[in-house]
């Protein structure tokens, strides 16, 4: 089914403050030297290029103007960053424009779906990672800030009580996200995610019902009368690392290339996607074939989400 095209907000998210390796704030512009520019337009899309926003090192920062809160790294550097995308994102969304966002870290993802969400309160969110993100300051053995956004994001961990986020405002609830691809999760994300009954489909539950299942279980979950605009945050760690091993905390048995790009097309079907965001690219990872594998998948996922595969 051809649908009307909307334009594309394309973000570059250069940040890498929200986890120790460097390198995936690079993951822009070797997508752009990809050509996904060209690639969306090729599909009959306007791009709005909103250009790459690059951010102060974590090293840089990791001095005395920002000291870790408690455990958590890199607070003000991290918050500062999503204000930034999250100003960009909210403007896009004004302007009715599909907000797309290559990350940079997964931190992000509180700036892109909260950005989002606070100019679409009906906003639905379907987060796909080998990871939930959902550790609060009490329960990141890490403190990196990647494995942190969602807890922000649903307020589940105040954003007044670290350091750089008191401006966020969080608007949406656990109802309205839902997991898919999780394999690798932490004691404290597993009681929070059971403690509010979200619904996460791990790989248990891929393998159980199949790609197609889930996704549909997962879309009658957050969004039942397929009415909700909808915030596809895409991780490429989701996807097993034997196809996408550029990214920086690889875990096995994830995602295969048909997966993946399956639920990018499924999300298109519904006609409701309105951001997309592909994170964790970390071209600095890896031999020239793995980070020229891993950056091509960013760029066919992509395509996936906007219409190319269905007829
Ligand atoms: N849960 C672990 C932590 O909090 C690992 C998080 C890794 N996160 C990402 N993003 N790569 O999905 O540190
Ligand atoms: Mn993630
Ligand atoms: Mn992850
Ligand atoms: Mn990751």
């Amino acid at each position: 089914a051809t649908q009307a095209k909307r334009t594309v907000a394309l973000i570059g998210g250069e940040f890498s403050g929200g986890q120790p390796k460097g390198g995936v704030e690079r993951a822009p512009k070797m997508m752009r030297q990809a050509k996904i520019v060209d690639q969306v337009k090729a599909l009959g899309y306007e791009v709005n290029d909103c250009g790459d926003h690059a951010f102060p090192s974590p090293d840089a920062a990791n001095s005395s103007a920002d000291p870790p809160a408690g455990i958590v790294k890199n607070p003000r550097t991290v918050g500062n960053a999503c204000k930034q995308i999250y100003d960009i994102v909210q403007a896009a969304v004004k302007r009715d424009e599909i907000v797309y966002t290559i990350g940079g870290d997964h931190s992000l993802g509180l700036a892109t779906v909260g950005g989002h969400a606070a100019s679409r309160p009906n906003l639905c969110c379907i987060w796909v990672d080998a990871h939930a993100d959902i550790n609060t300051a009490e329960t990141t053995g890490s403190g990196n800030m990647h494995g942190m956004p969602v807890s922000i994001l649903l307020g589940l961990q105040k954003p007044q009580d670290i350091p750089g986020f008191e401006w966020f405002n969080p608007v949406m609830t656990t109802a309205d996200i839902v997991y898919i691809g999780l394999r690798d999760l932490d004691e404290g994300e597993r009681s929070i995610i059971r403690k509010f009954g979200m619904k996460a489909f791990t790989m248990h539950h891929v393998d159980k019902y199949g790609i197609g299942q889930v996704v549909q279980m997962a879309l009658d979950h957050v969004n039942p009368k397929r009415d909700r605009p909808i915030h596809l945050s895409f991780d490429v760690d989701a996807l097993d690392p034997a196809i996408a091993p550029s990214t920086g905390t690889t875990v096995r048995g994830g995602l295969t290339f048909r997966e993946g790009h399956y639920i990018c097309e499924a999300v298109y079907e519904t006609g409701l996607l309105r951001g997309l965001d592909i994170m964790e690219v970390n071209p600095a990872l890896g031999n020239d074939k793995e980070v020229a594998d891993t950056i091509a998948i960013g760029c066919s996922l992509t395509r996936c989400a906007l219409g190319e595969t269905l007829l």
